[in-house]
């Protein structure tokens, strides 16, 4: 690959991996896919950055030849919260924004496309523990119908089309540079920075509610490490199961005391509790171990501590 475009690199994941991938490429070689007119300075200090839309195909031809783009990094998506509350925006974006990026590489014969997933493919029917690679996909959100769409979509290029398509079922992403969005996982995000800012916090799913859950630093070197995979190591393309931790948000706030002993937290669930509800305890991963090498490097405590501290760093600076 010589040339990446990461479209949504605003978002969580994108602002970090489009940096990483800037450090591992160079950054005149790693463009930034934004939406919004006003990227941040650390993307548009450390290489290239263009307004992009995945929905307008046109934009994103002009940006691919502008830039000899020969591989594409689709980050742009709407998550589950949002996606409830706004299902045909949800269709819109995750499926014909993803289409659009799938025949942009196959019109223009690029080397990659990584389509994320989600452990959102997985519903109320499929066997929460240690979740299987291969098992039964009925999502119950539109998130996830999208999302199952997406992996079958991606691995249909690469039968059909001979194409280099690969994704991973993220789990939820735990971090402190970029605030997620819409997600129901998003609880795991504000726990910290309300630990950090008012020593107390009221979560919008209940105590018991477990889910599969990695920190930043493993997010980035499990997309990285598929992206550089041998391709023809990989039994699998769009549908990974990531795996690294799993805990409930009553374990995440025995966590937060062991730094900052006073933490309260009380529990107030909405309509994203149904959602956490129908998701795995935590997944198997045992093709991504096998297949290119994943293992990941942070326990609970020890995001814990990273996290508070990074949040911690961002408070006294008056930034949050
Ligand atoms: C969400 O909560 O919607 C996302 C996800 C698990 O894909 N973080």
């Amino acid at each position: 690959m010589k040339n990446i475009l990461v479209v949504g690199s605003a978002g969580q994941i994108g602002s970090e991996l489009t940096l990483l991938l800037r450090d591992i490429y160079g950054g005149d070689h790693v463009v930034a896919g934004v939406r919004k007119t006003k990227p941040s300075e650390k993307l548009t200090s450390t290489g290239p950055c263009e307004v992009v839309d995945a929905l307008d195909k046109e934009g994103l031809l002009a940006v691919v030849k502008k830039y000899k783009i020969d591989a594409i990094v689709n980050m742009a998506a709407i998550l589950s919260g949002t996606g409830e509350k706004n299902p045909m925006l949800a269709w819109d974006v995750n499926m014909n924004g993803l289409i659009n990026i799938l025949e942009l590489a196959r019109e223009h014969g690029m080397k990659q496309v990584v389509v994320p997933s989600s452990i959102a493919v997985f519903g109320p029917t499929t066997p929460v523990d240690n979740t299987p690679q291969e098992t039964i996909l009925k999502p119950t959100t539109i998130y996830g119908v999208t999302k199952v769409a997406g992996e079958l979509i991606g691995d249909y290029y690469v039968k059909r089309y001979g194409m280099d398509v690969r994704g991973l079922r993220y789990p939820g992403i735990i971090s402190h540079e970029t605030l997620p969005g819409g997600g129901t996982t998003d609880y795991a995000v504000a726990i910290y920075y309300e630990a950090i800012k008012n020593k107390k916090y009221t979560c919008f799913v209940n105590e018991d509610t477990r889910l599969p859950m990695m920190y930043m630093p493993d997010c980035l070197k499990a997309t990285v490490d598929l992206m550089q995979a041998d391709f023809s190591d990989l039994n699998y393309h769009c549908d990974y199961n990531v795996g690294a931790m799993s805990f409930s948000v009553g374990e995440m706030a025995e966590s937060i005391r062991k730094f900052i002993p006073e933490f309260e937290i009380s529990y107030e669930p909405d309509f994203r509790q149904q959602i956490a509800d129908s998701w795995p305890n935590s997944v198997d991963d045992g093709p991504a171990r096998q297949d290119w090498g994943w293992k990941p490097d942070y326990d609970l405590d020890g995001m814990t501590a990273d996290m508070l501290k990074a949040i911690g760093e961002k408070h006294e600076k008056g930034l949050i």
